[in-house]
């Protein structure tokens, strides 16, 4: 058992990011046994699903002309373009039907609005809009946060770097991650958590 002050943040384990999704993460489907090991360890359990109106700017359908894993300017910064994937009531966007999730205390959901896409747990793709899970983590005494789930190079790395700017004592379990990995994103992920104090553990 972990300590009473340590949360475990399950990250976007969805039939979408899972091999036959529409956004395929590369064995995004081995994680899910040894993350059910996992999560009845921790006191504070967190589950994040990627939550998308059917016509969500952060997908290349929307956009004329643009094929997805290309990049466009959003108000916020740039943007990856997706294909259309973890749309709010579709099968895409259920958790994987094997991840245990009774055991969850809380599930956030994120990517909701249609204007703004959200990969971090904590703050949406303009760094400033809050998801409320630094309230809820603070306000149980949390003050060290575990990562695992997908993609390793895109929610966890928001997350986590979000996470240890805010002050929380970060490690995410690499292992237990996997990675989209477009065009060097996930060495540029690892250094960049690096950067940010976030501990890699396997
Ligand atoms: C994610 C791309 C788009 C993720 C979500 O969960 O890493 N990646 N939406
Ligand atoms: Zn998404």
């Amino acid at each position: 058992m972990r300590q009473a002050n340590e949360a475990i943040l399950v990250i976007d384990i969805q039939v979408d990011f899972c091999p036959g999704g529409t956004l395929a993460v590369a064995g995004g489907d081995e994680i899910v046994a040894p993350v059910n090991a996992l999560v009845p360890e921790f006191p504070v359990r967190v589950f994040t699903q990627d939550w998308h109106p059917s016509n969500h700017l952060s997908f290349a359908s929307q956009h004329d002309g643009k094929d997805p894993f290309t990049t466009t300017e959003m108000p916020y910064g740039n943007q990856v373009l997706w294909p259309d994937h973890c749309i709010i009531g579709s099968d895409g966007a259920t958790f994987h039907p094997n991840l245990d999730t009774h055991a969850a205390d809380l599930i956030v959901r994120k990517g909701f609005r249609r204007e703004i896409d959200s990969y971090s747990a904590f703050f949406e793709n303009d760094h400033s809009t809050p998801t409320g899970l630094e309230g809820y983590l603070r306000s149980r005494g949390v003050e060290k946060v575990t990562l695992v789930g997908l993609a390793t190079d895109y929610c966890v790395n928001f997350s986590a770097i979000d996470a240890a700017k805010l002050g929380f004592e970060v490690t995410v379990i690499e292992s237990l991650c996997r990675a989209i990995d477009m065009d060097g994103s996930l060495s540029a992920a690892k250094v960049g958590m690096a950067d940010a104090g976030v501990q890699l553990a396997t």
